[in-house]
């Protein structure tokens, strides 16, 4: 049944919609769920954040994020989904979950997404500048204070993957890492949605070393892959960041270990593995939401 925002997962939505749907969930559960406006786009949008907690103070903390690129549609779809997940049955949700506190971001670039929608289904990055000539934009994911100047970005405005003019340059990368940097006590697990590539990966990415409890951390990830392929039949793979997908410097992951010292920390390859790409049918997004639900709840389960 739809609902008074018109959420649902049958297709994809503007950035109106996704935050009449976080209004919604605040206004249907007053005295547990928060809405933050953490910032604002360099176009004056709002940066939004939900959180969901029945104990603040001494729960420990998940934060999930979606949206970084503009393109990747289906990873605000999915976060939203998990929202949904989450509290249409919030009272009968297992004690792993309801004693954990949600941070919720369904969409870290909203400027990019509605110029996704609208002007160039392909853009990837945020709609800053233009730092030159006609060129837009910075790769919000090459852009945190982790491994900035190194490897797997682009120091020229016109690239798809520009780094910025400095680290946390960008408006967004400010307003997620001012509010987190707030937040680091207890910050259990970072989990941040992209497309395309059926992954769950983890630290690091900006260079070629895993991380400490590495061993843990792959566990909880084929836990997390074993469960989606029951459910949906879909196969994803569980492995390290810079072996699948080669080192890249200024992750908003990488960024949430080195500077927060988060331990669970996944950044999740949505469908498909590349017959649609980034370009995902509508009549793909419930599975795949469902995949990214499984991730957080395994991560979820995991954390105790
Ligand atoms: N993938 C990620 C990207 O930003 C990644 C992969 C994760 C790179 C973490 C570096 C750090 O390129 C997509 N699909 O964007
Ligand atoms: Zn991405």
């Amino acid at each position: 049944s739809r609902s008074g925002s018109g959420m649902h997962w049958k297709d994809y939505h503007d950035l109106d919609t996704i935050y009449a749907f976080m209004r919604e969930v605040r206004a249907k559960y007053p005295n547990i769920v928060r809405l933050y406006t953490i910032g604002q786009t360099a176009e004056g949008r709002d940066l939004k954040v939900l959180r969901i907690s029945e104990n603040p103070r001494e729960y420990k903390k998940v934060w999930i994020d979606g949206g970084i690129h503009a393109r990747e549609w289906i990873s605000p779809a999915t976060v939203t989904f998990i929202l949904f997940q989450l509290m249409h049955n919030w009272e009968n949700q297992p004690a792993h979950i309801r004693g954990l506190t949600w941070y919720i971001m369904p969409m870290m670039n909203p400027d990019g997404y509605e110029y996704s929608r609208t002007v160039n289904r392909l853009w990837r990055k945020n709609r800053s500048g233009p730092r030159r000539a006609d060129c837009y934009g910075v790769d919000l994911n090459r852009n945190f204070d982790i491994g900035w100047n190194g490897f797997g970005s682009s120091k020229d405005p016109c690239s798809d993957v520009f780094r910025g003019t400095s680290a946390a340059s960008e408006l967004e990368t400010q307003a997620v890492a001012d509010f987190l940097a707030k937040r680091k006590y207890n910050l259990e697990a970072y989990l941040t949605y992209h497309s395309y590539g059926q992954l769950v990966v983890y630290p690091w990415a900006y260079k070629a070393v895993k991380v400490r409890d590495a061993a843990v951390l792959q566990r909880v990830a084929s836990t997390a892959v074993e469960r989606i392929a029951q459910k949906t039949g879909s196969t994803y793979r569980a492995s390290v960041t810079h072996e699948v997908l080669g080192i890249a410097g200024g992750g908003s992951d990488d960024w949430s270990r080195d500077a927060l010292g988060v331990k669970y920390v996944y950044t999740v390859e949505l469908r498909d593995r590349g017959t649609y790409g980034f370009v995902l049918p509508p009549k793909f997004i419930k599975d795949t939401a469902l995949e990214g639900w499984t991730v957080a709840e395994t991560v979820a389960q995991s954390i105790g």
